[in-house]
Order: C-alpha cells, then structure tokens, then sequence
C-alpha cells in the first residue's frame, strides 16, 4: 500500500504535466543528524547515533491562476522498524482574490498556521521543533478548511481555519469541530534594517479528541509572539502560550499549561571575510508547565550554536542541547545538525 502511494506520488507530477500541462514542481527537505549523548540519563553517556529528523517530499501544482494542490510525504521516527512515509499535508488553495481581495480559500489535510510560521521566524526546525509542536501542545497539521489573507505590501497576514482536532496523525472520534484564528504584522516592513520586526497572535478553540466527550471537554490554546530585527545582524524572537483542556470525559477541572521560547541569532554581514557572513551565532531557551497545579514539574530546554550555511539549500549546525525537568538531572547532548533542501 504505502508502496503503491510512493508510486502515485512519483508519477504526480508526470501524469499532470502530460495530461493538463499544469506547472508542477517537485521539492523537499531532510535534515539528517549525529548526535553524542554527554549524561547517563536517556540512552546513557557516550551513546551516539546518525539519524534522520524529518524528510519532506512535496509536490506542488498550479492547475490555473486561480487554484493550485499541494501533497506533502513526511517519515515515521526512527525506530526497529523501516521508516515508512505517511502523509503530511494533501490540499487545494483556491484563490478568490476575484471576488475577495488578498484572499485564498484552503480545503484539506494542511498547516494549522502557526507552528508552520513560527518555524519560519525560528528558521532552525531542522535544530529543533518550535514551542507548541515541541510540547505537543498542538499539531501542526489536520483536516479542514481555512480562509487565508495576505495583506498587501508584506505587511503580514492573517488565518481563519475549522480543523478536525486529532490532527494528521489521529482520526475523527467525535462530533465536534475546533476553530482557530492567527494574525502576523510587520509593521515596519519600509523601513528595510527593521523589516522583519513582527508581533503574531493565536487563538485555538476546540474540544478532546477523545470519544464520547462533552461541550465541557475543551481544548483551548492562546498564544503571542514578537521578533525585535536590526539590519540582517540581529533577531531575536519571544513567544509565549497558555494551554486549558479537560481532555477525559470524566475530567471535572481544566488543565493549565504554559510555556514560553525565547530564541535569537546573531549575524555578520559586515565581515571582511566570505565565510563569517555565513556564519550565525545561534541561541534558544524555553521554559515548559506542562500542569499549572503541579509542583516542580517544569521543563528547560536550551540549545546553543553555530550555524554555517554553505549555500541556500545547505546549512550545517553544531550544537549543545540541555534538557532538564525540575528535580531531575539534566541530559546533555552534542549534535551535528545539517539541512539539505532540494
Ligand atoms: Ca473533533
Ligand atoms: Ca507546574
């Protein structure tokens, strides 16, 4: 089966072009890694391993100016077995700027937006996950419609999306739908040394992907950003989230979480030499809660770097990662992260 789907996804691009002359493309991402276990907690001090984060396969096509697809492979994690593909996003963008203007209607299994966009804004997913999808506070795909709005002049845009809820991974238990809505600014996109300066807000209300829920098994999600740029040397981003949810059926009280990333990066666009202008000095730390009412069971994350981008489609970054929850060791871990776009 998942040979026969490689296969369709192979002779995509071919069968389109041949039959309807659409302008497709085939592009993709994989971000292999070696990591070198520093601490004994995990898979013990010493322990070191070469793998592969994620790779993307995806195939883009533009049937007319009004409506384009987009299918997306993605790879199970590592584990004793093969590394199966299993679908990301499968969708159809319907540009109604016609009757709306700066607008696209979306139908399908896609992005929910943010985690997307802030990978964007973080620009490392092939170092780490951003924020919400690290935690696994939302997923960052799922089935549904969307209405999307691109304001002009790179000002930003903003999302209305009614999304399934289990996300690409799961499957419909129940009869409830979730809404979701997202908005990103740059304000100040003229002014080219603070372009991407940026402020975003999300807001998520939905429901436990659980069968037999209630109304009252909620699943709500709040979050903000803001990007501090200066002149491509700079940037340095803050985002914070707090989650409520009462996931079980039975569940008589929501759960709060929350959880904040600061991330940043500094860059040498004015050196002398060709090598340190592609060279950025990479830093994050993010603090988790997975239960407000909980003690010490707080979560750190910190991850430091240097990353070199050999070209546009090649970046490598080494790079010390520290996890540790309250009144635990912490585990240490040197990796080699490397990005390939093709
Ligand atoms: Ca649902
Ligand atoms: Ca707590």
């Amino acid at each position: 089966m998942k040979i026969r789907i490689l296969i369709l996804l192979l002779l995509f691009p071919l069968y389109f072009s041949s039959v309807f002359g659409a302008d497709t493309k085939v592009s993709g991402e994989s971000y292999p890694f070696y990591q070198l276990d520093l601490t004994d907690n995990g898979s013990g001090k010493g322990y070191n391993k070469f793998d592969i984060g994620r790779v993307y396969v995806n195939v883009t096509s533009k049937l007319s100016d009004e409506v384009s697809i987009r299918v997306t492979m993605d790879v199970d994690k590592m584990a004793s077995e093969p590394r199966n593909m299993y679908l990301k996003y499968a969708y159809l963008d319907w540009n109604i700027e016609k009757f709306i203007p700066y607008s696209t209607l979306r139908f399908g299994l896609q992005s929910t937006g943010w985690i997307g966009s802030m990978e964007k804004v973080w620009g490392r997913r092939y170092v780490a996950k951003v924020l919400l999808d690290q935690y696994g506070i939302l997923s960052s795909a799922d089935y549904g419609l969307s209405y999307n709005i691109n304001f002009p002049s790179g000002y930003g845009n903003a999302s209305l999306l009614y999304l399934q809820g289990p996300g690409y991974k799961g499957k419909e238990e129940n009869r409830f739908k979730d809404i979701s809505a997202f908005f990103f600014v740059r304000p100040l996109v003229k002014l080219p040394d603070f372009a991407a300066c940026m402020l975003g807000g999300y807001y998520y209300s939905g429901y436990s992907d659980k069968a037999d829920i209630t109304s009252e098994n909620n699943k709500d999600r709040l979050a903000g950003m803001a990007t501090f740029a200066y002149g491509g040397i700079l940037k340095a981003t803050a985002e914070y989230f707090k989650a409520w949810e009462r996931i079980d059926p039975g569940a008589t009280k929501d759960t709060e979480k929350d959880g904040i990333s600061l991330f940043g990066e500094v860059r040498f666009p004015m050196a002398k030499t060709s090598f340190l202008k592609k060279i950025a000095l990479v830093g994050r730390y993010d603090l988790f809660d997975p239960n407000s009412d909980a003690e010490d069971d707080e979560q750190k994350y910190i991850i430091a770097g240097v990353e070199w981008e050999i070209m546009d489609e090649f970046s490598l970054m080494p790079n010390f990662q520290r996890m540790k929850t309250e009144g635990e060791k912490a585990k240490d871990t040197l990796i080699l992260n490397a990005l390939f776009k093709f």
